[in-house]
């Protein structure tokens, strides 16, 4: 039998590599510089895509495998997959959700406390010997502040629920309200961030939510307050960002996501208020070898006509 053919969207895993090839006939597509000339000569055996965060499945590329029946992220967001051309298409969807929560929730309470206890700057105080100058500043407290959560999810939960046992009053933003939750829901997020100390950014991205964070809500957030974003870059406008903390209008921001990913805002990297991690939400061993697991099970469920283990289309 013809092996079937799966094309990596992008480097992700070594492990997950492993494992495709073990199975199919997999094609590691940044190997490739020509990608026109590639997919031209391979589009007649690609079945499957593996993307993730930083590459998916847009129209182009859907349109250039006529026998894709699969796309399966290595990665709960989809943003980067065109789902109403798939759908359209009648090509299935698959994501990584649930195996990733607690990870993405736990940094999210880690950069919170990381902005608020300068743990980070605490750090290069005592490598640098400035300790025995003296002691580090006074700081700010995390127990008890008001957490304003935008996206009320999987992963939003998940940082709820870390919150509340911090004592934190916990509110939030999504399009309607969540009629379980005994959380306070606001209707709109200027709303939701006038009346928080620390906002956090967890929903998905989509046309919707690009740039839900602007000027007006970072104002509302004010010189005292605090954003955390583990969503995506583009849900926050980085130049209003930006300037935002360089004139001190915003207290200080936990960013694990940007906009131009790898690329960072050098404006930021003299502020000891801002924590700039690497994209590293789901960055664990055990969590990204569970994505990979799943990415892989749903591939096997689908050429084995079984039920995807976690369908999005
Ligand atoms: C990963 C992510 O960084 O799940 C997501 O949506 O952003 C992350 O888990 C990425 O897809 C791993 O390559």
């Amino acid at each position: 039998m013809e092996a079937i053919g799966v094309l990596m969207a992008c480097q992700m895993s070594p492990y997950l590599e492993q494992e495709l090839e073990k199975r199919f006939n997999l094609f590691r597509f940044w190997n490739f510089q020509q990608k026109k000339e590639f997919l031209k000569e391979n589009s007649n055996s690609i079945r499957a895509i593996v993307g993730n965060a930083t590459a998916g499945a847009d129209a182009e590329l859907i349109d250039s495998l006529p026998r894709l029946e699969i796309v399966a992220s290595y990665s709960v967001g989809l943003d980067k997959i065109d789902l109403g051309y798939c759908k359209e298409k009648g090509i299935r969807v698959t994501n990584t959700p649930d195996v990733l929560t607690e990870d993405v929730a736990d940094l999210a309470i880690g950069l919170i406390l990381t902005v608020l206890r300068r743990i980070c700057e605490c750090d290069r105080y005592v490598r640098s010997g400035s300790w025995k100058k003296g002691d580090f500043k006074l700081t700010t407290k995390f127990s008890g502040k008001t957490v304003g959560i935008i996206g009320l999810g999987r992963i939003g939960t998940a940082i709820a629920k870390r919150a509340e046992a911090f004592d934190c009053p916990i509110s939030y933003y999504s399009r309607s309200a969540k009629p379980d939750s005994k959380y306070k829901y606001y209707t709109n997020v200027i709303d939701l961030a006038s009346n928080c100390n620390i906002l956090i950014v967890a929903c998905p991205l989509t046309a919707e939510t690009r740039h839900i964070i602007n000027r007006e809500v970072i104002d509302a957030l004010g010189p005292k307050g605090v954003l955390i974003n583990i969503g995506r870059g583009p849900h926050v406008d980085e130049p209003e960002l930006v300037s935002a903390l360089v004139e001190g209008r915003l207290g200080g921001a936990g960013l694990d996501v940007y906009e131009h990913e790898p690329e960072v805002p050098e404006q930021l990297f003299g502020l000891d208020n801002v924590v700039l991690l690497p994209h590293v939400g789901s960055g664990t061993v055990e969590t990204r070898q569970a994505m990979a697991d799943l990415v892989i099970g749903n591939l096997e469920a689908h050429f084995l006509k079984k039920p995807l283990l976690t369908p999005v289309v």
